[in-house]
């Protein structure tokens, strides 16, 4: 049986081009997740130097920004990354809603993995525990999701 199972260590990511779109709104936990998926590429030999970040107002911007560099930018992956945190009124919904529809729709259109790294979340704790903390950092887990896609449509030969 052929198996398409790949494990970090059979990443095949050489000159991969990754970029990185990121909400501006919650900066502190954004900067959190962006520097673990920062550091991840850099785990598995990605320069930080040749990846394209781009920052966007929030995370509704998230998807049309993601759309832009897939189509335009030459990414083998997108990731996107975002934290939206629950307050008083349903915007919150809203927002996450639109993120998660959007940024699949992103991939679905263009073919290009775009990676849902966006926190939704009731409030700050929960975040930052997400960010680096006791759950560790959803921005890495992110690049990795990017990396093994980028590998897995290698090995497909997709
Ligand atoms: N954007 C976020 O990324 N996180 C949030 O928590 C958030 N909240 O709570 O409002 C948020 N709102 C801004 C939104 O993403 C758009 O930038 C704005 O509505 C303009 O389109």
């Amino acid at each position: 049986m052929a198996r398409y199972d790949i494990s970090p260590s059979e990443y095949d990511v050489r000159g991969a081009r990754i970029s990185i779109v990121a909400a501006r709104f919650n900066d502190a936990i954004v900067s959190l997740l962006l520097e673990g998926a920062l550091d991840t590429l850099d785990r598995h030999g990605l320069s930080r130097d040749d990846a394209l970040l781009v920052r966007v107002p929030g995370a509704y911007e998230l998807p049309l920004a993601a759309r832009w560099i897939a189509k335009g930018a030459g990414a083998d992956a997108v990731i996107a990354l975002g934290a939206v945190i629950r307050g008083d009124t349903p915007h919150f919904d809203y927002v996450c809603a639109e993120a998660a529809r959007g940024i699949q729709a992103a991939s679905a259109e263009t073919g290009v993995p775009v990676i849902f790294g966006v926190l939704t979340c009731d409030d700050e704790a929960q975040a930052h525990a997400r960010a680096g903390g006791e759950h560790g950092n959803k921005g890495r887990e992110a690049a990795l999701a990017a990396l093994e896609m980028v590998s897995l449509r290698r090995r497909l030969g997709a």
